[in-house]
Order: structure tokens, then C-alpha cells, then sequence
């Protein structure tokens, strides 16, 4: 199998999840840094425009989106797995409580926060206005501050849960071995801590178990991780080819055939239209092929939750 390319920056919490998936399944992996805001001249050649991070570079393979990244590890290292207590079905369904209501509640009391540059983050100087943009799906971050008691007070009912499965003094959320479902609920707190110390003190403090349960996580570390220039990257997508082109799955209910220029787009936030043309789709994802001048063929894969996919 080729290299494991991981397009990240150290600070975006959806790429330590992939990270900490590096280290339970203790891999080796490259490390291309990207920038944290538009625009990402290496990355989009790649990808066609989805601009989010992570995003995982197998050869001239292209996988988006956490959800994605995860299973294809998962099926290509199956031991460790990250569903230690055996419910892949659950693991992958919390992704859907994470991705949606429990991140946009921290995003949004970051973005609304007073000084959202308080935490000791390395982060460009357009970073705010950039995500104003990239989130203005989910809220207006103009009006949050008098919204921000009420975003207090969701955030504290989703960090409940967490609380709740710590109580009994177990080491990871599902038992004594950490895996996804511990990777989804430790954004926020991993995010905050970072970016906004400030609420994150106020929601965490009381509530030593958390703290404790991050730090566990955190020294899980990332496998071995060795760094590599973006410029080599596109060099190693433009050598490859793709894999095998799989179809479309038998029970797919789109009704798209193979060949047909279709567009993907995030459907939630950062919205974008990657086009191309479908060589295939399972159940849970879809995959098109572009032609780029800088890496030439390359196959960009999806998931199907959180995208929408239609014709062009
Ligand atoms: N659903 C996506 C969300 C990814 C996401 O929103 N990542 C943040 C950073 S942690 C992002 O892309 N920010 C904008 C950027 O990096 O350009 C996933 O699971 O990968």
C-alpha cells in the first residue's frame, strides 16, 4: 500500500481525531501541513476545492471528511480497532451527534467569545473573517453575543454525556480501551482548551473526569509521523494512478450511471462544487474521478452523510 499522506495543520481538531487514530493503530505516516485558511494552492489540485481539514492522500487517492478517513484506516488496519467495544454501527453514528449540534455549539461560542484569539494558537491573521465566511450556514457570527448563555447551557447538556459515561471511572467512553467514540466527544473539549481557555475553564473545571479523560487521549500520541513538502505530495498523486474504479453499488438509490459529471458539495458548511466524473459509490460513499493539470488523474472520495451529490 502507499504512504499514508495526511494534509492537516496541528491546530484543526477534526485532524487530531485522524491522528489519535494514527497512534492507537500505532502508523506510520506523512505529514503535509496546509494552511489553517483559504486559500490552499497545494491542496486544492488534490481535491478539486473541498477545502476542510484533514484530508487523507493514499498515491492518487483522495479521501474527505473524518468520517471517511476513518473506515478506509479501519478496513486497512483493522487491529487495533477504534471500535474496542464492538459497535462499529454506534461509533460511526455518533459522528452525526459530533459533527452536527456539538461542534457548531463550541464553534459558535468560540467565534462569539470576546477575544477568540486568546488561546496560544499559531493561526494566520485572517483566520476569524475567513471562518465567518466558512460558517455562515450555521450562524451569523455578528449576532452571537447574546446568544452565547444559551450556547453555554447546550454545550454543558452535551458535555453531560461525556460525564456520564466517565462516572463509573472507566479510562475511555466506552471501556478501557479508547476508540472513535472518545475521538468524537474529545473535540470540544481538545478545541476549546486551545482556542477559547476561557470557556473552556468555565465548562470543564467542575468536572475533573474530563480533564483527566483528555490527557489520557492526548498520550495516546500519533503513531510515527514523518513530515513532508506539499510540492512532493502532488508530485506522488501526479506518479500514481488511482485504484480500480469499484461502481456503483447495487442497491444505490441516486440512479447515477458511471461517467456521469456530477458535483459533490458539504452539504452542512464550507460549501463547495468538486466535480467530476463518477466511477463509484457503496453505501456509505462516493468516489470521482478529476482531471487536474497539476496531479492529473486522481479519484476524490466522499462520504455520502453530509454531502450532497447531483449532476452537472
Ligand atoms: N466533516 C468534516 C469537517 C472538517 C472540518 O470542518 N475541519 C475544520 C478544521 S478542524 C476545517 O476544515 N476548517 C477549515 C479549513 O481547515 O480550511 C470532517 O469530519 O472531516
Amino acid at each position: 500500500m502507499a504512504e499514508l499522506i495526511l494534509h492537516h495543520y496541528d491546530e484543526a481538531p477534526f485532524a487530531e481525531k485522524i491522528r489519535l487514530i494514527f497512534g492507537i493503530k500505532n502508523l506510520t505516516w506523512r505529514s503535509v501541513i496546509q494552511p489553517a485558511a483559504l486559500p490552499k494552492p497545494h491542496l486544492v489540485p488534490l481535491t478539486g476545492g473541498y477545502r476542510r481539514t484533514p484530508v487523507l492522500q493514499i498515491g492518487a487517492d483522495i479521501y474527505c471528511d473524518t468520517q471517511l478517513i476513518t473506515a478506509v484506516l479501519e478496513h486497512a488496519h483493522p487491529q487495533p480497532s477504534v471500535f474496542p467495544d464492538g459497535n462499529p454501527g454506534l461509533g460511526y453514528a455518533l459522528g452525526s451527534w459530533a459533527h452536527g449540534p456539538y461542534v457548531v455549539t463550541s464553534v459558535a461560542l468560540y467565534m462569539g467569545s470576546e477575544d477568540p484569539f486568546a488561546g496560544a494558537v499559531d493561526l494566520p491573521s485572517h483566520f476569524f473573517e475567513d471562518r465567518k465566511k466558512m460558517w455562515k450556514t450555521q450562524f451569523d457570527t455578528d449576532s452571537l453575543a447574546p446568544k452565547l448563555p444559551g450556547l453555554r447551557a447546550q454545550l454543558d447538556a452535551h458535555t453531560d454525556f461525556i460525564n456520564l459515561q466517565l462516572a463509573d471511572g472507566r479510562s475511555f467512553l466506552t471501556g478501557e480501551k479508547p476508540g472513535l467514540a472518545d475521538l468524537h466527544a474529545m473535540w470540544d473539549p481538545w478545541f476549546l482548551y486551545r482556542f477559547a481557555p476561557k470557556e473552556a475553564q468555565r465548562a470543564y473545571d467542575r468536572f475533573p473526569r474530563i480533564a483527566q479523560w483528555l490527557a489520557r487521549l492526548v498520550a495516546i500520541g500519533q503513531g510515527t509521523r514523518k513530515e513532508m513538502a506539499p510540492d512532493a505530495a502532488l508530485d506522488i498523486a501526479r506518479a500514481a494512478s488511482p485504484n480500480p474504479a469499484t461502481g456503483v453499488d447495487q442497491y444505490d438509490p441516486l440512479g447515477i450511471k458511471v461517467g456521469t459529471h456530477v458535483c459533490v458539495s458539504p452539504s452542512d458548511y464550507a460549501e463547495v462544487n468538486v466535480v467530476g466524473e463518477l466511477v463509484g459509490t457503496t453505501v456509505r460513499s462516493v468516489s470521482v474521478l478529476r482531471h487536474d493539470p497539476r496531479v492529473g488523474e486522481v479519484v476524490v472520495h466522499f462520504p455520502k452523510i453530509g454531502y450532497r451529490i447531483e449532476v452537472v
